[in-house]
């Protein structure tokens, strides 16, 4: 593939000096859209790599400020849409549905590392007013490393492996044209080499966190999500500070709210139909199928087996269980 094809964020055509030295420490290896280099025990392309330097370098955390973390495919979208709604609901002069009719979920919540300070260490954060709204596929320990005491809020969002992998493949194979096969990005996400990966050293690093500090992370799951939106919806407001009051509950506004952030709803507006995001992806390349448990019409049960066995022996003794 023609490497000026790709978005920024996956090439290697942007690094200081300094990040090229690093890099030539880092260890590193290839996979069908570039190297990777392994960075604070997480996999980057050598552009992305350099957006984290720059952020834990330059970025100045507000208290206010929330972060809505993940590993990629996990419900990123989503969350970003409900926040957005639940955030701007709080404004009296204006009406969710028309800020996410103006932009996709990713226009209005950018990434750290692939966006904001994809190119500098102080870019212009001016045009976000408070609370800023950012997000992340870096773990915990990357993310936290400029945040200090930072009192700033952090929401993550999990999902099964399986359905990642599956979500992922779709994803790559469509928009960067890689011809992986499925047996190939499964086997590099079972070793822990792949963009992100180790996905368990992603949730770990968040799911330990959430424990150690319940206020500062609030740790979701996706397929709860999914079946019980109304009330997983609900502790996300809790958590933002920003609860329904008893008469939104009796009004339907939470149902309204749910139903405006659905994939059904999301993936129908225009924006989102016709509309690229800076790094020239189309904006529909978020939205597909939105299922749980999509992966069984695409892994044979052995390779279900294996994620399975990888999950239990990486996540035994830390409470978190699928
Ligand atoms: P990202 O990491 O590139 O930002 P992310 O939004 O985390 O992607 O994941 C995309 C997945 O979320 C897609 O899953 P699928 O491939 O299994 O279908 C996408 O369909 C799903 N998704 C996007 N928006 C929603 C939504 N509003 N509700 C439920 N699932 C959604």
């Amino acid at each position: 593939m023609n490497e000026m094809e790709l978005p920024q964020y996956l090439r290697e055509d942007n690094l200081s000096e300094e990040t090229k030295t690093l890099i030539s420490s880092l260890p590193t290896f290839k996979d069908s859209v570039g190297n990777l280099y392994n960075y604070r025990g997480c996999w980057y392309y050598p552009n992305t790599l350099q957006g984290v330097i720059n952020y834990e370098k330059g970025f100045k955390p507000q208290e206010t400020d929330i972060i809505l973390a993940s590993f990629p495919k996990s419900g990123t979208t989503w969350l970003k849409a409900l926040t957005v709604a639940l955030l701007e609901r709080l404004k009296n002069d204006t009406c969710p549905d028309h800020l996410l009719q103006s932009d996709n979920p990713h226009g209005l919540v950018p990434f750290l590392e692939t966006s904001v300070f994809l190119n500098s260490s102080t870019p212009d954060l001016s045009k976000f007013s408070s609370p800023r709204v950012f997000s992340t596929h870096m773990p915990f320990h990357s993310l936290r490393v400029p945040l200090e005491n930072s009192p700033c809020k952090i929401v993550y969002v999990c999902r099964n492996m399986k359905d990642v992998l599956v979500s992922l493949w779709y994803f790559r194979s469509t928009y960067f044209n890689t011809k992986e096969d499925m047996e190939s990005l499964f086997e590099s996400l079972c070793e822990g080499l792949s963009f992100y990966a180790p996905v368990w050293e992603n949730v770990l690093s968040y799911w330990r966190g959430s424990l150690e500090d319940p206020k500062q992370i609030l740790f979701m799951r996706y397929e709860e999500m999914k079946s019980e939106p109304t009330a997983q919806v609900k502790r996300l407001a809790e958590f933002l500070g920003c609860p329904f009051t008893e008469e939104e509950e009796e009004d339907g506004s939470v149902d309204k709210l749910v139903e405006l952030c659905s994939l059904r709803s999301l993936s129908g507006m225009e924006i989102n139909k016709s509309g690229k995001a800076f790094n020239n992806l189309p904006y529909s390349s978020f939205f597909r199928k939105g299922e749980v448990g999509d992966f069984k019409n695409h892994l044979t049960p052995e390779m279900e087996n294996k994620i399975d066995m990888i999950i239990q022996e990486k996540y035994n003794g830390s409470g978190l269980k699928f």
